[in-house]
């Protein structure tokens, strides 16, 4: 797969079901975009995984995003995952394509780029069956709407490229974002960073300075009891694991405040 600015170019416009290595090539001028998979429902189309055509007809979102209920079938739907690709550089990820209709997008319903279709043929409710690639870390996305998630992690997340599992044991989709800082980090120092804003006046101790971070680390949005494999390439620095999904039982709560934020060692190679 290739994404540009104007776009998602697949290599098939139709796969039998099964388990399947994407390579996501970024040639377009976001350095951080990233492509995932959606399966649609009845009466949901491609113009529904992202807000291209509004924007096209001048009719703009609402700044403060889409409304709840527009999106509110993606917590049902079922989404394979996805990854992201540095700049020219190669995303890879492992994942279970069942039988449907297919949206590969940005993992974002109001993301300005087109939506592009994916035929999966097969049994939309057989569980795909495959060889599993060998992780060296295991992210479990736990807990329940309303109540609390939370990332539980196994294994040693090291310097350099690996495989990183990732299992939706929950009852809403997830995301990880995992984010890298030269200098240490703590959950209270990352969320005090995200709620401050300058109007706010004095900055909190230890803001996170934006221009240091850097994203080696995403697991697209994927729906309740998928697993996917992603390749992600971890410099010897602070790792945050943050999921930014809004939660429709706590008032659209990103999870993040929920709990599902967690700062992990990155060891060396
Ligand atoms: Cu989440």
């Amino acid at each position: 797969m290739t994404i540009t600015d104007t776009g998602f170019e697949l290599s098939e416009s139709e796969v039998p079901a099964g388990r399947y290595l994407v390579n996501v090539v970024n040639q377009s001028s976001n350095p951080e975009a990233s492509a995932g998979f959606v399966r649609l429902i009845e009466g949901k189309t491609l113009d529904d995984l992202a807000a291209a055509d509004e924007m096209a007809s001048g009719t703009p979102l609402p700044e403060e995003g889409p409304a709840p209920e527009s999106y509110g079938w993606l917590y049902e739907t079922y989404i394979a995952g996805g990854t992201s690709a540095l700049a020219n550089g190669p995303g890879q990820v492992v994942l279970d394509l069942r039988g449907g209709d297919y949206g590969v997008w940005a993992d974002d319903p109001a993301a300005p780029l087109p939506a592009a279709g994916l035929t999966v043929t097969g049994d939309p409710d057989a569980r795909v069956e495959g060889p599993e690639p060998e992780a060296a870390l295991t992210i479990v996305e736990e807990g329940e709407g309303g109540v609390g998630f939370k990332f539980t992690v196994t294994g040693e997340a090291k310097a350099g490229p690996q495989i990183v599992k990732v299992l939706n044991a929950s009852d809403q989709p997830h995301i990880v974002v995992g984010f890298q800082y030269p200098e240490e980090l703590t959950t209270d120092q990352i969320l005090a960073s995200f709620m401050y804003d300058p109007s706010m006046g004095t900055p909190p101790p230890n803001l996170i300075d934006d221009s240091k971070l850097s994203f080696p680390g995403y697991a697209g949005v994927q729906s309740i009891g998928t697993t996917q494999w992603v390749l992600m390439d971890f410099a010897p620095e602070s790792l945050a694991l943050v999921c930014f999904i809004p939660d429709p039982e706590a008032n659209q709560a990103p999870h993040f405040m929920e709990g599902m934020i967690t700062v992990l060692p990155v060891g060396a190679s």
